[in-house]
């Protein structure tokens, strides 16, 4: 799953695709380096990021959806708001991507009837305060249990089985031991049944790992891509396609050795 932030304030590329003509030639080429999805946002979830307005959201990626009707690949569109939900499927996005994981009152309800599939992610408090002091007894079980409700909430308003992807939202209310456990024991929420979804891509855990900044982390999100992959993610999203690409190559050609 290929970025593409048409924000001013991204963390890692805030302002570059701010100008929906980049931020589609964006997409397009992020497609021509293989990614088999393009997720479009147009409000930033970075820790401590301004929320916007419906309407600023959609006079940001509605340019983006439409010129992506003719895409090569399907499109998610990175949105918490039913409002925006609601355009994104009139105008063709095959995915919804709902860092909030159906939360928003109606929302269920409108992916349900849209037939669309969607990603389910776990976030601990709100992108304003979530970085504060994220605390967990246990950040394994609970992002599961919260995972598995929110399933089982889409599934009782009538969203598919197969059409629902889990995500543990590294970064999101979690500190880089957080996200490090999360990624060692990612197998436990394979478990629930659903496909995973893996989103470490230049986060700022891999800056505290590595002491570069956002930048300057693309071997950091390779290897986070890879390791998240071997296991058991089944979507990695990610700004970096091509590179992600050829590392993961490597990995099925190992996997497909005798
Ligand atoms: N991370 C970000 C945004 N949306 N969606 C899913 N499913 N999983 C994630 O891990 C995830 C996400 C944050 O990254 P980015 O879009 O690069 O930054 P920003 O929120 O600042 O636009």
């Amino acid at each position: 799953m290929g970025v593409v932030n048409v924000t001013p304030d991204s963390f890692s590329d805030g302002g570059k695709f701010l100008d929906p003509a980049a931020a589609t030639a964006h997409a397009w080429r992020l497609a021509e380096e293989g990614a088999d999805l393009i997720d479009v946002g147009g409000e930033s979830t970075r820790p401590g990021a301004r929320p916007v307005s419906a309407q600023e959201e959609l006079e940001r990626v509605l340019p983006v959806l439409r010129a992506m009707r003719d895409a090569p690949v399907p499109v998610a569109i990175d949105t918490m708001k039913p409002e925006v939900m609601r355009v994104a499927i009139a105008e063709g996005a095959s995915m919804i991507n709902d860092v909030n994981a159906l939360r928003a009152p109606g929302s269920a309800e409108l992916v349900a009837e849209s037939g669309l599939a969607v990603c389910l992610m776990h976030m601990q408090g709100e992108p304003r305060t979530m970085q504060v002091s994220p605390h967990y007894d246990d950040v394994v079980a609970v992002v599961k249990a919260y995972l598995k409700a929110r399933a089982d909430a889409a599934l009782s308003a009538g969203i598919g089985r197969d059409r629902i992807v889990l995500d543990p939202g590294f970064g999101f209310g979690k500190t880089v031991e957080h996200n490090m456990t999360l990624l060692r024991d990612l197998h436990a929420l394979v478990e629930l049944g659903f496909p995973v979804v893996a989103g470490l891509s230049r986060k700022s855990s891999l800056g505290a790992i590595t002491g570069r900044p956002a930048t300057e982390r693309l071997a950091a999100s390779v290897a986070a891509a890879l390791l998240a992959v071997e296991r058991g993610a089944r979507i990695v999203r990610v700004h970096d396609v091509a590179a992600t690409r050829d590392a993961l190559a490597v990995l099925k050609a190992l996997e497909s050795s005798h």
